[in-house]
């Protein structure tokens, strides 16, 4: 099973997806996603440049190994622009070996441990109400757990609402000098708990209730959110402080029992050993796109489970179809999962990628067809061509730059 080529399509369906193509001598095909938000052409650069030619002739069955070769061989480490590349590189010969066994990713995994895979959904609003009506939307459609967010008042514009962020609509103008948004903390501290309360109120307590806090706090801060919040039982709330400084997490456990959830940022197992090894965190959240693929978040769930971390992986619609495949492939298969984030795709995806997941009852499923279960249809992906974007940046409201 000789690799052929390696070829990186990019495209703009509403927003940009780069997404790595290796076909074999027998003309088999896989694919791998290979996006980073507001960095995307570095990944293109890095896969174009210098994956793609050491990947011809080489063995596709020989997955562990590719792995080792690209990761040991570029001598320098981590970081998310070669995690990234891996990642697609990996889960485009997963891909492959599925459909060379005749069988959905899943399978050759270890196949299924449970019947489903429970995703969480956006809502968001400008205003309690707006949220309300957005949290029964997603209620209507079956789901069991929903993620919250919105507007702070006083703010001009919060994270996870509007803009193409949210995956919900698509603002052409978004340029590549990104947005600057102001931020202010007590104003948020003092909103949060009066937003999980109205949602409580409403809804009760009958489905899993998220917030994404965007590392915006500090420790302390995020004590005092986790503690404003214990009443409304979240589910987790998410990247609640920036983690570079991990022990930092040990403050805010020793003052809350609200759950928490990081690791978007992460590319490597060894970004999250410590917050897993210590016990500072409940869910881990590392992507498999930005993660070094199926091979690598393997091992971060393996370790995350030794210790009763369970997996709740990023989702968001930055993430191509094919990353969401690959995750839900994972998420069927691991005893320790959690939760998966399902942020959807905006319209035009859908004629780029063909997907063959399907959602029932609050539950995903990979569905059956062989390797990760997501085509790419290359004449519609050349309709889109990439736009420059990038992810916004904040404030406060002295000027000084803060976490987005
Ligand atoms: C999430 C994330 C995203 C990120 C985005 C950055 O939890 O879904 O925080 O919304 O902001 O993936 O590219
Ligand atoms: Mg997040």
């Amino acid at each position: 099973m000789k690799i052929v080529s390696a070829d990186v399509i990019v495209t703009c369906p509403g927003r940009n997806y780069v997404t790595l193509k290796i076909t074999t001598e027998d003309g088999i095909t896989g694919l791998g996603d290979a996006t980073l938000n507001g960095r995307e052409l570095s990944v293109v650069s890095y896969l174009r440049d210098h994956l793609c030619p050491m990947l011809i002739g080489r063995d596709a069955s020989r997955i562990g190994d590719t792995w080792q070769y690209l990761y040991r061989g570029a001598y320098w480490r981590r970081g998310p622009v070669t995690m990234t590349a891996i990642a697609a590189v990996d889960c485009a010969l997963w891909d492959i070996a599925g459909k060379a066994a005749g069988m959905p990713v899943y399978k050759l995994l270890g196949g299924q441990a449970r019947e489903g895979v429970t995703i969480y959904g956006h809502a968001n609003g400008q205003t309690i109400d707006e949220l309300l009506e957005d949290v029964q939307r997603f209620l209507d459609q079956g789901y069991r757990a929903v993620r919250v967010q919105a507007a702070v008042p006083g703010l001009e514009s919060t994270y996870g609402l509007h803009g193409s962020d949210t995956g919900k609509t698509y603002e052409p103008a978004d340029a590549a000098l990104p947005t600057e948004n102001v931020w202010d903390t007590s104003a948020y501290l003092d909103f949060a708990p009066k937003l999980m309360s109205a949602v409580r109120e409403q809804f009760g307590f009958g489905f899993q209730l998220l917030h994404d806090v965007h590392h915006r706090l500090s420790p302390l801060e995020a004590a005092q959110l986790g503690r404003s919040l214990e009443p409304y039982r979240m589910f987790w709330i998410e990247d609640p402080t920036p983690a570079e400084d991990q022990d930092s997490f040990r403050l805010i456990r020793q003052h809350t029992t609200t759950p928490l959830a990081v690791g978007e940022v992460f590319s490597s197992i060894f970004d999250c050993q410590h917050l897993i090894t210590n016990r500072l965190i409940d869910y881990i959240r590392t992507s498999v796109s930005h993660t070094g693929g199926i091979t690598h978040l393997r091992r971060v769930f393996d370790l995350a489970a030794l210790y009763g971390v369970r997996t709740g992986s990023h989702g968001a619609g930055d993430l191509s179809p094919v990353s969401f495949a690959s995750a839900l492939q994972l998420d069927l298969t691991v005893p320790n999962f959690g939760i998966q984030e399902y942020m959807g795709h905006l319209e035009p995806a859908s004629e780029v990628f063909k997907t063959n997941y399907t959602f029932a009852d609050g539950y995903m499923h990979p569905g059956e067809a062989p390797g990760l279960g997501v085509d790419i249809d290359e004449e519609a992906a050349a309709r889109y061509p990439y736009q420059p974007r990038s992810l916004p940046v904040n404030r406060l409201r002295d000027g000084t730059m803060h976490d987005w």
